[in-house]
């Protein structure tokens, strides 16, 4: 088989950006290891900055998200039994929505067929070869057969744990990374959330995090032990702690039910550099993770295949020099979000050992995002995302 841009991955990154590919006219092969089913029960990400919207809309995939989409013009944080709000329509006239990635990732499944698209899903033993040279290909497997693709680009869209990143040679790669002692156990529930707004409270047992994907269906996080199995809390123990980290009339007015979903999530911050080498491009969690807690991952996934796609575009259009800038732009928007994601995890969370002194100025710094301007203008400007 024979295209011009082979993506390994159908996430939302690879999904997208075939979509924006092929409305330009450039043709893709995307090889997606598990079943579309798995990939379509993942839940993940749940707030879409409004660059991130503008991108799908571009893509043609924004009828259900306008439809669906929750606007939220603000957020509150809680702290010793009280919260506050940062207001982000008031500091950047922006808002962010909420709609989630498994949403989103139908809507691109949806879009891909209605166009033709090629996604082939359950294949095994993906690898690119001769990224260096001229003629690259993508081998892999599929039914017990093996097949090759031939190509003029690869795109690794293949999320952390992929393949795409690992042939970039050590001796080019430099990854830098903070694992963090602690994780995220989530639950979703078709019960009404707590607020309209997202609360993020910070606890002296832990975060905890209110937030929703609609009227009726509630996502709330709690922080955890990273090796906790989710099947060892109960429904019960995870209402019970989450209304003892969030605020008296909070927990009061919180309506609890049977979990549909309950899954505990690492928190990492990583950065692989460059984001380009040869005919390989990575994009999305396959160059970077964020912890959750600033809801940047899946944007900046989004803000990677709008830059790579645009580059592309040019590349097809005959500047052949219009590729080379792609990893340090992306890198640039990266490092800020990894920056912000960092400052609010260590804000919020509750560490191993966490010293009165630590706890003090954790305690400052809440009190300084409360009362100064400046400060909700700054949390605010990147909550809402970086312009790209
Ligand atoms: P994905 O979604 O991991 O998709 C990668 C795809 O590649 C496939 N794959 C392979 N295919 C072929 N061959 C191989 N060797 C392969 N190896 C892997 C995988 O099966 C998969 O289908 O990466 P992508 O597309 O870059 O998308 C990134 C986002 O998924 C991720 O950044 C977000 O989910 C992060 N995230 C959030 N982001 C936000 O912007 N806002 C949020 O509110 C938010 N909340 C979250 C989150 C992530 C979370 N978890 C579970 C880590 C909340 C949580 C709890
Ligand atoms: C979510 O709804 O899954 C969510 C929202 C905000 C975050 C992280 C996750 O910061």
């Amino acid at each position: 088989m024979r295209t011009q841009v082979c993506i390994i991955g159908g996430g939302p990154s690879g999904l997208l950006l075939s979509q924006i590919l092929h409305r330009a006219g450039i043709d893709t092969v995307v090889l997606e290891r598990q079943s579309r089913a798995h990939v379509l029960s993942r839940i993940r990400a749940g707030v879409l900055e409004e660059g991130s919207t503008s991108v799908l809309r571009k893509a043609g995939v924004d009828t259900r998200m306008d439809r669906e989409k929750i606007r939220h013009e603000g957020t509150l944080l809680s702290a010793r039994n009280r919260s506050f709000r940062v207001d982000f329509t008031q500091h950047t006239g922006k808002a962010v929505y909420v709609y989630g990635q498994t949403e989103v990732t139908a809507d691109l499944y949806a879009a891909r067929d209605a166009m033709g698209g090629v996604i082939i899903d359950s294949v095994s033993n993906v690898m690119p070869h001769d990224l260096e040279g001229e003629t690259p290909f993508v081998t892999y497997e599929k039914d017990d057969t093996e097949h090759r693709i031939n190509c003029d680009l690869v795109v690794g869209c293949d999320g952390f744990h992929g393949v795409s990143r690992q042939q970039i040679p050590t001796s080019v790669r430099r990854e830098y990374e903070r694992a963090y002692p602690f994780g995220w156990l989530g639950v979703l529930s078709e019960t009404p959330p707590v607020s309209h707004e997202l609360i993020y409270a910070n606890h002296s047992r832990g975060f905890a995090l209110c937030s929703q994907r609609n009227d009726a269906l509630s996502r709330y996080y709690i922080q955890c032990d990273v090796t906790d199995k989710p099947d060892a809390w109960s429904d019960e123990m995870f209402w019970d702690e989450l209304r003892r980290r969030i605020p008296d009339d909070t927990a009061d007015a919180l309506v609890t039910g049977a979990s549909i979903e309950k899954s505990v999530a690492p928190l990492r911050s990583f950065v692989s550099e460059p984001m380009q080498w040869g005919k390989l491009f990575l994009v999305g969690d396959a160059a970077h993770i964020v912890p959750p807690t600033g809801a940047k991952g899946l944007n900046l996934a989004i803000s990677d295949v709008h830059y790579l796609s645009q580059a592309m575009v040019a590349y097809y259009a005959g500047d052949k020099d219009a590729l080379s800038s792609y990893s340090e732009t992306a890198l640039a928007r990266v490092w800020g979000a990894i920056r912000f994601s960092w400052w609010f995890t260590t804000l919020m969370h509750r560490f191993p050992k966490q010293s009165d002194l630590e706890q003090k100025l954790q305690e400052s710094d809440l009190a300084y995002l409360e009362t100064s301007v400046s400060a909700q203008t700054s949390m605010a400007e990147q909550y809402v995302g970086m312009p790209f």
